[in-house]
């Protein structure tokens, strides 16, 4: 007992908890978790997996929930469909919105109609956080872009978006490649060259975020490509323009599925830690790599400017 007491007054002090709300929803099976602040409420966007049996994924639409204080969520519904950009066909996979003069835009990676059916970025526009979004351009934002490098077709994936203090907008991406670049004030083009950046074991879903003057590109890693299940890694630059430097492990792996996406926001003096696992059942429906679970967990930035490991809650 004395042990006992004496860990969680640990875990207390050092890991404080959201107790009771992993996985978030229980009623629908959501991943990609993208947390937005605008005015005084959270707005989580999630990706919606609709797999049956052993299919991977089927996402066709983007969910939002709401909230004001971190415990009462409003579910709004979706906000887009991957078909909503009329040159996709599907796999609405991954996406980001972010708040730039009073309107919202959706950065959101889909399978092109094709032949080939490789996924390209497009951008979508609203006047309000909850939809409905359409398409900005009519075209892609980012087209094949590693296909045309050679690449295999799934590359240009999990856009994230980063406004700056000075109000220049950067859009990171990427399948194994993590690729940057500058938008345009007008944030439905790209401004200048794409680069690439090297991080170790990087494979996908970056996420920009800014505290106390440093830069955290977070992004799921595997140790080897090929194997393994996903962890959560960062790495922190003095400047976007890099050189960024790995700093370790955010997260362990997620309850029993094989992605896990990074969503880092801070709401109300705190910081919070978005990601997915695939702990929840729905009725004959069983968790699996295309049945996620968003959760949420505080994330703590140390005085030296690592980040404390995450542990996964659960109810
Ligand atoms: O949800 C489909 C894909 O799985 C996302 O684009 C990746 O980040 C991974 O979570």
């Amino acid at each position: 007992a004395i042990l006992g007491l004496a860990a969680t007054a640990v875990v207390a002090q050092d890991q404080p908890r959201i107790p009771g709300q992993n996985p978030l929803f229980t009623d629908v099976f959501t991943a990609d978790p993208a947390p937005m602040v605008y005015k005084d409420t959270l707005y989580l966007y999630t990706g919606h997996d609709e797999a049956r049996g052993d299919q991977l994924f089927r996402m066709n639409d983007w969910l939002v929930f709401s909230t004001r204080d971190m415990k009462h969520w409003t579910a709004h519904g979706p906000v887009m469909r991957a078909t909503d950009f009329a040159w996709a066909s599907r796999d609405a996979w991954a996406m980001q919105v972010t708040e730039k003069k009073g309107k919202f835009y959706l950065y959101a990676p889909v399978r092109v109609k094709g032949p080939p059916s490789t996924f390209a970025i497009g951008v979508a526009v609203s006047d309000t956080p909850t939809g409905p979004f359409r398409d900005a351009r009519g075209t892609p934002l980012v087209t094949n872009e590693m296909t045309k490098m050679g690449k295999t077709d799934d590359e240009d994936i999990d856009p994230t978006v980063f406004t700056d203090n000075d109000g220049t907008s950067w859009l990171a991406w990427g399948h194994f490649d993590l690729y940057l670049a500058k938008l345009k004030p007008n944030m439905t083009e790209l401004d200048g060259p794409i680069r690439k950046i090297d991080l170790p074991n990087y494979t996908e879903g970056p996420w920009l975020h800014k505290h106390k003057g440093i830069y955290y590109l977070s992004y799921a890693s595997i140790d080897e490509k090929a194997k393994g299940a996903e962890r959560i890694a960062y790495a922190t630059a003095t400047s976007m323009q890099g050189p960024w430097t790995y700093r370790g492990l955010i997260t362990g792996k997620a309850k029993n599925s094989y992605t896990i996406h990074p969503g880092i926001v801070q709401f109300r003096n705190r910081w919070y830690l978005f990601y997915h696992n695939a702990v929840l059942n729905i009725g004959d429906q069983k968790g699996a790599t295309g049945r996620r679970a968003v959760a949420v967990d505080y994330l703590c930035h140390n005085k030296d400017g690592s980040i404390r490991f995450v542990e996964q809650t659960e109810r």
